[in-house]
């Protein structure tokens, strides 16, 4: 197992488009091993493979109370969401930064799991934000692009004097 450097907010590499996963293989499952234990030192509810510069489509999610109810999603797909939601989000690779974003309130999402056994799952809540939000980094997408173009200046400059900072 190995931590892995988390990725932030505004570097270019955060909008690469992952690829499919060929097969749920020992590499595969050593991904998600790394990724859930950097999900749970940093510490997060969720983490893309693209999050750590590994752009397969991958996700790691834990929203359980207790840290020990890990999810893993390999080439997931949204085939059903209806109905919308505004929540507050946060993301790893955007530290300190909440904002609410309007998504849809209830899914029904398609992967292999860790064993690249097929599973079907409708989530909502927590866990369906949690999903899309993941999804969306594997797109390329960070949740600060559906904030105006003020905020998402404001957020840029922010995280980039931050980093002169401890620099
Ligand atoms: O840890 C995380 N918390 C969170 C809170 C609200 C909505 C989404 C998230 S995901 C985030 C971890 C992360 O950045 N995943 O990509
Ligand atoms: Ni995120």
């Amino acid at each position: 197992m190995a931590i892995l450097p988390i990725i932030h907010y505004p570097d270019e590499r955060l909008h690469t488009h992952a690829k499919p996963v060929a097969a749920v293989d020992d590499a595969i499952r050593r991904l998600i091993s790394d990724m859930a234990e950097t999900m749970y030192a940093a510490p997060g509810i969720g983490l893309a493979a693209t999050q750590v510069d590994v752009h397969q489509r991958v996700i790691v999610i834990d929203i359980s109370e207790n840290r020990d109810q890990l999810l893993a999603l390999v080439n997931p797909v949204i085939f059903k969401a209806e109905g919308r939601a505004e929540r507050e989000e946060g993301c790893l690779s955007v530290p300190g930064i909440y904002e609410p974003v309007i998504r849809a309130a209830r899914i029904s999402v398609n992967f292999l799991n860790g064993e690249g056994k097929e599973v079907t799952l409708d989530a909502e809540g927590l866990l369906g934000v949690c999903i899309q939000h993941e999804m969306d980094h594997l797109e390329g997408k960070v949740f600060v692009e559906y904030l105006s173009r003020l905020k998402q200046t404001r957020i840029k400059q922010k995280l980039k004097k931050r980093l002169r900072e401890t620099m």
